[in-house]
This record gives C-alpha cells, structure tokens and sequence, in this order.
C-alpha cells in the first residue's frame, strides 16, 4: 500500500537548488514537496562554496532570506591571482562595480532550511529509491520509500534539484540526453582552520608544486586549499604536510602572516566539467549540480545553481499565475546558454591556475604569458573581473 501525495511541483533533493526553489515558490503562492536521501544535519553539513555573486544574493533577498548574510557575510571588492611568488591583485569593483560576498553554503543552506520550516514546508528525508515517471505526460509522479514505507506523489512537474549523483538526470532516456565532460587529472584538498585568514581577500596561486587557495569563512576561520593527487586519501595529508605545502606555494611574503593551527575539516574534491543537455524533459526540469558541474576554480556551482533556480521559478510561477508557458518552453536553452559562458570561465582559470602533470614545457610557458598578460592589461584584468562577479542572468541570448 502506498501513501498517496498530492502537490504542484515535486522537488527532488534539498541542498541549496530544491531548497531555493520551494522558497521561492511558495512566496508565490505555488505548492512544493521537496525529498531527499539525506536529512538537514547531514546536507548542513556539508563544507562547500564559499563566494557568492552579487546575482546570488540579490535572489537570496527576493526570497527573503538574505538577513544573517548581510550581517555576517564579508563584501570582498578584489581577488588576488599568484603565479610563483609574483601576485596581481583584481580589482573587482574598480573594473565592474561589483563586488563578491563570502559566506559559505553551510549558512546558506543553515537560512534557507529555517525559512521554509518556519513556514510549514513539506518535506521528506531520508528517503530511498526514488523513481520518477510518467515525464511526458501532464500528470507525472514521484516514488519514493521513507522508513520502509511506499510513497506515490502525483504532480503537475518534477524538479530535479538532486546534484551530480542524483536520479532526475538518469530518467531522461539516453536517446535524448547529450552529456559532456572534462575530468581533471588532480583533485583540491581542503581544510577549514580557526585562525585569521593570510590575506583580506581570496588568493588563488600557481605554483611549481602545484595550486593552492586561500579563502575564508569569516574573519577568525580560513578556509584554505591545495592541489592534491586525485587517487590521495585524506590520511596521506595530515596537518603539518599541508601546511608546509601550503606555505610553499602560496611563497615566502605572503607565508609569513599565515597562522596555523589544527584543521577541523578535511576533505578532497574532484575536479570535473560536466554539462548535460536538454534540461527539459517533459515535465522534468533540471536544476543546478543535476545538470551540470564546474570546476571550483571559479567559486562558481553554487552561483549556477541559484542561476538556474531564479530561470525555473519564474517559468513556474508564470505558468501558475498568468497561464503563461512560454518561459517554461524556453527554459533549457535559456539557461545552458549562460551555464557554457560559466562553463569556460571555470576550465580557463583551472587551466590557468594548475600544474598538469601533462603539461609540455611549451604548455608552462603559455600559463605564464598569460598570467603576465592579465597582469599587465586592464582589459584581460577586466575579462576575468566580469566572470568573477558574476555575468547577467538574462542577457545571455
Ligand atoms: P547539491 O548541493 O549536491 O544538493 C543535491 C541534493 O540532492 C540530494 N540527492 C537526492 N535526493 C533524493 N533522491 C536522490 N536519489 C538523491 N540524490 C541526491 C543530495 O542528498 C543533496 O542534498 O546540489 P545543488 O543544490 O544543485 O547545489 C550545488 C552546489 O552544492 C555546488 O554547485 C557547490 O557546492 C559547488 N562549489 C562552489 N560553488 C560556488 O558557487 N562557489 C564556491 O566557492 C564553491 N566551492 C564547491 C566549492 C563545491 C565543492 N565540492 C566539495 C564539490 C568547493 C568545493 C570543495
Ligand atoms: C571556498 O571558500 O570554499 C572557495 C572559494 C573560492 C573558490 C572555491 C572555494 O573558487
């Protein structure tokens, strides 16, 4: 016997894609169910991004949510590029108007999960086998086991918002879905430390011995990261081996403020591009990490994902609203116009910004001629700030 729920739209996965959506749906009156096969302590969690465009939080505003980010966030004006101890400083603000707000998605996640339980948010955690059907038709539904109990959800759209491993993508038939992918020979480790960040801003640093990050959660917590081998576990890097590689890369000036002290959390990332087309399947839409992966070079899926989601909910709410679809029919090409603009800025500065072990002497030299090109032209300065902050979410056609 199943348990029989109704609903608008069914949002699979409750990380910051299906979280933003049930917001900002509901604001607008349309009802959501939103599952997932973890539950809110475990995708709080979860230490990710840590740079938000201004576009993030402008849809983090509208959706009510942006109160402790605008007290707690930190407005970053500028980015630091290193490449072998020489730094150039990218004056965001002074080349686009715009600034970054650093706050990590754990808060994000931490506002939006507060917003929706005060509101009376439906949701379903730790759920299993979680089977969409139906797509082409106008009712389809969501199936899902939750504590050894069946569970049938009968929607007008599904909406999947369940990141790279996910289910939604799979129920589009490979028939119709393209995939396209760049898997990275290395991966980044990174740790989060209670002590002042090394530097104001952010610093990314080309390094002989290979890239290293230096990022922040606040002003007493650093958020630091290093280019790893993809196949090391976390245990082949305990803390001094970091910090020593960490300090080497980042070179001697910058170095000498750095203070260190015992990590806290440890984990290595892969790096992969990934995009999947269409995003559109029937009722089916694709959301965020669903869809696609970038890189972190560019602290950019996080700010793709909320892209996406502000696409999505204004084709809903118009449909809903004014019976309008015509953002609906429109939405995957819409939105993988901009994700392939975020996609190339995030493989050009990784490609900029490592060491590939395959790399030519040829391949080294072109890194640093156009490490000193961006250095020494406002306008090459200017290509990367624009990225950086953020491009516009609707000029894109
Ligand atoms: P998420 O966050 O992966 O959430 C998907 C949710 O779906 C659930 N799920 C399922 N639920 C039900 N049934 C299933 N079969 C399911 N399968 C999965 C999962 O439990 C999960 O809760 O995807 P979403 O919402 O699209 O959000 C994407 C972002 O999380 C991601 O793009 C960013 O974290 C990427 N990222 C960064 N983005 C930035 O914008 N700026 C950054 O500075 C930045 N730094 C980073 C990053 C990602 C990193 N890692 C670890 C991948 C740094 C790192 C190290
Ligand atoms: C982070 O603070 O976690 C972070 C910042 C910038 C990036 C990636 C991650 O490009």
């Amino acid at each position: 016997m199943s348990n029989f729920v109704k609903t608008q739209v069914c949002i699979i996965g409750s990380g910051p894609s299906g979280l933003l959506l049930s917001q900002l749906l509901a604001k607008a009156g349309v009802d959501s169910i939103v599952l997932d096969r973890k539950n809110r302590g475990y995708i709080e969690g979860r230490v990710r991004a840590g740079v938000l465009e201004r576009g993030t939080v402008t849809a983090l505003e509208e959706a009510g949510v942006a109160g402790r980010l605008h007290a707690e966030g930190i407005p970053h004006h500028g980015v630091d590029l290193a490449f072998d101890g020489d730094r150039h400083r990218i004056d965001l603000f002074g080349l686009t108007g715009k600034s970054v707000m650093v706050y990590g998605q754990t808060e994000v996640t931490r506002d939006l999960f507060d917003a929706r339980f005060k509101d009376g948010q439906q949701f379903y955690f730790d759920v299993e086998d979680v089977v969409p059907l139906d797509l082409k038709s106008s009712s389809p539904s969501v199936q899902f086991l939750m504590a050894g109990q069946k569970y049938a959800v009968s929607c007008d759209y599904v909406a999947g918002c369940d990141g790279y491993h996910g289910v939604s993508r799979q129920a589009i038939p490979s028939s119709v879905l393209r995939t396209f992918v760049r898997e990275y020979p290395f991966g980044w480790l990174g740790i989060l430390v209670d002590k002042p960040p090394v530097s104001h801003e952010l610093i990314y640093a080309n390094h002989q011995q290979g890239f290293a990050l230096a990022s922040m959660r606040s002003e007493t917590r650093s958020r630091y990261y290093v280019q790893c081998d993809i196949n090391d576990d976390v245990s082949a890097w305990p803390d001094d081996r970091f910090w020593q590689e960490f300090s080497t890369r980042l070179g001697p000036e910058t170095a000498a403020d750095l203070q260190i002290g015992d990590s806290f959390e440890k984990s290595i990332a892969p790096l992969r591009s990934f995009v999947a087309e269409p995003m559109r399947y029937g009722n089916l839409f694709l959301a965020g990490d669903a869809a696609h992966i970038v890189p972190p070079t560019g602290a950019k899926g996080l700010n793709l994902a909320v892209a996406d989601v502000r696409l999505l909910s204004r084709a809903l709410i118009e449909h809903y609203k004014k019976g309008n679809d015509a953002y609906i029919d429109t939405y995957s090409t819409d939105v993988l116009k901009r994700v392939w603009k975020v996609e190339r800025f995030s493989w050009q500065l990784s490609t900029l910004m490592h060491q590939f072990p395959e790399n030519s002497p040829f391949e080294k030299r072109m890194q640093r001629a156009e490490f000193d090109y961006i250095a020494s032209s406002e306008s090459a300065s200017r290509v990367i700030a624009e990225n950086y902050v953020g491009l516009p979410l609707h000029s894109q056609l």
